[in-house]
């Protein structure tokens, strides 16, 4: 009887570390600075490349493709894309721009320089966020499974199903890859969860709370929606759809 009480306690204690150990750490970044940002903007894909910041919006005629000045927060190069498409999150391989569509099923390639289009291409189902890893294209499509796609020829190669605490995470949007992870806005949260790309497990939470702008908070359409990482300087960038700002933060952890 003492034995099995024993093995019993064991037991619960192994399951209790192994659950602590999944849960995921909750981080509330530092704001570095402060940016204006197009109150207009209704942001579905943020990225940087040679420290110049892109964007892509949505709402059907007004979606776009931009370039804009960081300090600024002025557009300095746009492209419409015209109805009924709903234009959706992007990303960057060399000289080429990929930008989803939500429901449209189809997406466009764009010339970095000049923002011609240049072909297009096809993919089943919904299209919300857009990263590239250095191989792979990542999509989201709002649930919790991400595409890893082949960038030359638009397929699937594999996919990973998201989890925090064991449990699928939905509604995953923006997506940025960060320095070998998966940072991800979860639609209608203030909450940006970091995957890690192998697993899909969630090890950690950004809370947004503290910087949603008063100008948009409890707007249900202002969600936080846009993550860029600058991977020359390491500098973090993050807004939200029709926010007037756009901000610098850091992890806490990441204090020198
Ligand atoms: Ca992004």
């Amino acid at each position: 009887m003492l034995a099995r009480s024993i093995a019993l306690l064991v037991l619960w204690t192994s399951l209790t570390l192994a659950a602590c150990a999944q849960a995921p750490e909750i981080i509330r970044p530092d704001v570095v600075a402060r940016y204006p940002h197009d109150a207009n903007a209704f942001t579905q894909g943020l990225f940087i490349h040679d420290g110049e910041l892109f964007e892509s919006t949505g709402r059907v005629g007004q979606s776009s493709l931009r370039r804009v000045d960081l300090e600024t927060g002025l557009v300095e190069q746009s492209v419409a894309i015209d109805p009924p498409v709903f234009g959706e999150g992007s990303a960057r391989i060399g000289d080429a721009i990929f930008m989803l569509s939500w429901v449209s099923e189809r997406g466009f390639i764009f010339d970095a320089e000049t923002f011609e289009q240049v072909d297009s291409f096809t993919y089943p189902g919904e299209g919300w966020g857009l990263t590239f890893d250095g191989t792979h294209l990542i999509l989201s499509d709002g649930t919790p499974e991400l595409r890893f796609l082949d960038p030359g020829t638009m397929t699937l190669d594999h996919s990973v199903n998201v989890t925090l605490n064991g449990r699928p995470v939905r509604r995953l949007n923006e997506l940025e890859w960060i320095d070998g992870m998966i940072w991800a806005n979860i639609w209608e949260t203030r909450s940006i969860v970091r995957i890690d790309p192998q697993t899909g497990v969630v090890d950690a939470m950004i809370d947004l709370s503290a910087i949603i702008p008063p100008e948009v908070d409890g707007r249900r359409d202002a969600v936080a929606n846009g993550i860029a990482w600058n991977a020359e300087t390491g500098q973090i960038y993050v807004t939200g759809k029709l926010w007037p700002t756009l901000f610098e933060i850091r992890l806490p952890e990441a204090r020198e």
